[in-house]
C-alpha cells in the first residue's frame, strides 16, 4: 500500500517537474502523506516486543517498505521543487521515456520484487503446516470470551456437541462426555504455553466471526463459525500478552480478552500436571 501511494506520488512528480501536466486535460493531483505518515506513527507509536520465532523477518519487511515510500516521498519533494524552480516553457519534444518510463519501470520491478516477498513471508508462515511435534491446543471464540482446550494425556481432543455447550455449567465449549477422548481433556480461560516450542492452534468459533489476535506475537486471524483453521508459531520470550478480539462481535466485543502466559519448561510442565490431575478428579 506504501509502495503504491509513492510510486503514484514519483510518477506524479516526474511528469509534473517536466511540465506534461500544463498539456492534458485532467491535471494530476498532488501527492498525499500516507507514507509519510505511516513511517511518522510508527516512530511515535513502535511496534510491540516481538515475541515470536517469526516475528522479526515481518517487522524488517514492514519497516523496510516504509523506509522505501519515506525514500520515494522525499524524492518526490525534491524532484517537484526542481521542476518548479527550472520550469521549462518551450514546446519542444520531451524525451518520454527517460523521465517517465525508466523511472515507473524501475519502481514497478521494486514493487513487484517487495510484493513477492511478502508473499514468501506470508507463506512461510501460514501455507507451510505445523510441525507434527507441535504442541496441539484448541482456541474457540464466542460472545465474549476466548477459552482453550487441552487434549490432555491422550494427545486427542475428544468429542464436542454445540447442543452441550454450558458456559455456566463448566462446559463452555460443549465437550461431549461420551467420547473416552474426552474424559481428560481440560479447559482453560488464559492459553499458557511453553517458550520455543512450536504451537498448532485450532482456531473456531461458537457464534459470530471473532478475531483472535496477539499483537506481541504478530498473529492475527478470524475465527469463522463452522470452520477449524490452524494457526501456527513459536514464542520466543517468557511474559504474559493480551489476546486481543479484532472483529466488532456484539455488544461486549470490548472486553472480550484473554491472556496468553508464556512459561519457562519446568513451569510448563508443572502447570500442565496440575491441570491435568485436576482434569482426571
Ligand atoms: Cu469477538
Amino acid at each position: 500500500m506504501a509502495d503504491a501511494t509513492a510510486l503514484t506520488h514519483l510518477h506524479c512528480a516526474f511528469t509534473l517537474s517536466d511540465g506534461w501536466d500544463e498539456q492534458r486535460s485532467s491535471p494530476r493531483r498532488y501527492p498525499s502523506y500516507v507514507s509519510f505518515s505511516s513511517l511518522a506513527s510508527l516512530l511515535v507509536w513502535p511496534l510491540p516486543a516481538d515475541a515470536s520465532a517469526h516475528g522479526p523477518s515481518l517487522d524488517h519487511h514492514l519497516i523496510l517498505n516504509l523506509w522505501i515510500a519515506a525514500a520515494l516521498l522525499a524524492l518526490v519533494h525534491i524532484i517537484l521543487l526542481v521542476g518548479l524552480l527550472s520550469r521549462r516553457r518551450t514546446r519542444e519534444p520531451r524525451r518520454r521515456w527517460l523521465v517517465e518510463y525508466l523511472p515507473i519501470s524501475f519502481l514497478v520491478v521494486l514493487f513487484a520484487a517487495l510484493t513477492i516477498q511478502a508473499e514468501f513471508l506470508w507463506a512461510s508462515v501460514r501455507y507451510t503446516g505445523a510441525d507434527p511435534s507441535a504442541l496441539q491446543v484448541e482456541v474457540t471464540g464466542m460472545q465474549f470470551a476466548w477459552y482453550f482446550r487441552y487434549p490432555g494425556p491422550d494427545a486427542t481432543f475428544g468429542r464436542t456437541n454445540p447442543k452441550l455447550v454450558a458456559p455456566g455449567e463448566g462446559n463452555p465449549v460443549g465437550i461431549d462426555p461420551a467420547d473416552p477422548y474426552s474424559t481428560d481433556d481440560f479447559v482453560t480461560s488464559e492459553l499458557v504455553l511453553p517458550v520455543n516450542r512450536q504451537v498448532d492452534l485450532r482456531l473456531r468459533a461458537q457464534d459470530v466471526i471473532h478475531g483472535f489476535a496477539i499483537p506481541e506475537m504478530r498473529l492475527k486471524q478470524n475465527a469463522v463459525p463452522g470452520e477449524t483453521i490452524h494457526l501456527h508459531f513459536t514464542p520466543t520470550a517468557t511474559g504474559t500478552y493480551a489476546i486481543l478480539c479484532t472483529q466488532l462481535c456484539g455488544s461486549g466485543h470490548y472486553r472480550m480478552q484473554a491472556n496468553l502466559r508464556v512459561l519457562a519448561p519446568a513451569d510448563y510442565t508443572a502447570w500442565l500436571t496440575s491441570k491435568e490431575t485436576a482434569a482426571s478428579k
